[in-house]
């Protein structure tokens, strides 16, 4: 792919030199034995960030969010998350398959769900027959939403209703970094309304590999059980782990220049009228937008043709995603193709 300009994702980014060194100088042992000095620095290190008790390093941000939600739930227990949420689209259904429990998808707006919306959600306790609630999921920033940024009011108000009814409160911060670069809210405050997070270092951090769930001791305790059970205990893993911890340290300010990216490309697309694009949604390093004259296969394919690879962002739209391996001048030609294809 290394004649193309790859805007299908965050996620396709190759280590840099120096996240190269880093992992080859990786101090490692057996992370089953809880013996990789990197794997405990990351850990530490991504605990401190969050202000979190305690943290662990998994293989992807799906095994993150379903570790998460396993460890909160029993089966037959339900999880309100938005109808756009990643854990209700993209996981393979594994709330089901891995946890025996169900999603309850809540229409947001630009991924916020209101309270009142939420509250309605809410199973009554009394009623044996329903799946019980157990867990409010929150996104953010909102993939499907077109990176938009849920507000800390938000938030703050969905934590008062998990609080009053009781619910444990999740945060798939995949993307929490782009959140915390564009507002200036720093992650650990994002993360302190939340009871468990996971935070992904293999997406705009630019990481090969890896996520970061975080929470209370026990909390972590439970997740480092299940996650063994499920097959993703790693051993020499510091060579990978030595990845996200530069990612962390070097990676997250720069992200700021991921959403300059997004915005001159967004504007461009903006102005031609054979596409559709909502530019409020786009507040950090993702565009969602429409062909209004050809079908979404067609379009990606002609795009492909000049040479720019395109996701599909919901069935009828397609998705650019900027990212650390891809150069202000990239965008430029993004923004030559994307007017030719659409002429
Ligand atoms: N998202 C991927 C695809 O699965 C769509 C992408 O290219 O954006 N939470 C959110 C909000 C995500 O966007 C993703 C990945 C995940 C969780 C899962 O992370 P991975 O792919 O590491 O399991």
């Amino acid at each position: 792919m290394s004649n193309y300009i790859d805007l299908r994702s965050d996620t396709v980014t190759k280590p840099s030199e120096g996240m190269r060194r880093a992992m080859y100088e990786a101090e490692v042992g057996d992370d089953v034995f809880k013996e990789d000095p990197t794997v405990n620095k990351l850990e530490g290190y991504a605990a401190e960030l969050l202000g979190k008790e305690a943290a662990l390093f998994v293989t992807s941000g799906v095994q993150g969010n379903q570790l998460c939600l396993n460890v909160l739930t029993n089966p037959g227990d339900e999880v309100i998350c938005e109808t756009d949420a990643h854990i209700f689209n993209y996981e393979s259904g594994s709330p089901a398959v891995l946890s025996g429990i169900q999603i309850h998808p809540v229409k947001g707006n630009y991924g916020v769900m209101l309270p009142e919306d939420v509250e309605e959600a809410i199973r009554p306790v009394t009623a044996y027959y329903m799946a019980h609630s157990k867990v409010i999921a929150v996104e953010n920033t909102h993939n499907r939403a077109s990176g938009a940024i849920i507000p800390l009011e938000n938030i703050a108000a969905l934590k008062k209703l998990s609080q009053k009814y009781n619910l444990y409160f999740h945060l798939d911060g995949a993307r929490i970094w782009n959140a915390s670069v564009a507002t200036g809210i720093k992650v650990n405050e994002y993360a302190s309304h939340f009871d468990t997070v996971s935070c992904c270092l293999s997406k705009g951090l630019g990481a090969p590999v890896g996520s970061i769930i975080a929470g209370s001791k026990d909390f972590i305790k439970s997740a480092y059980r299940v996650r063994k059970a499920w097959g993703g205990g790693m051993r020499q893993a510091g060579v990978i782990a030595a990845a996200g911890l530069y990612a962390l340290k070097n990676n997250i300010s720069r992200l700021a220049e991921d959403h300059e990216k997004a915005k001159q490309l967004a504007n461009v697309i903006a102005e031609n009228p054979n596409l559709e694009i909502d530019l409020k949604a786009v507040q950090t390093n993702i565009i969602i937008f429409k062909p209004l004259n050809s079908s979404v296969s067609e379009a990606q394919q002609k795009c492909r043709d000049e040479g720019l690879l395109l996701s599909v962002g919901k069935t009828d739209s397609l998705r650019a995603v900027t990212h650390l391996d891809v150069t202000f001048s990239d965008i430029e030609k993004s923004i030559e193709i994307i007017n030719k294809v659409f002429l």
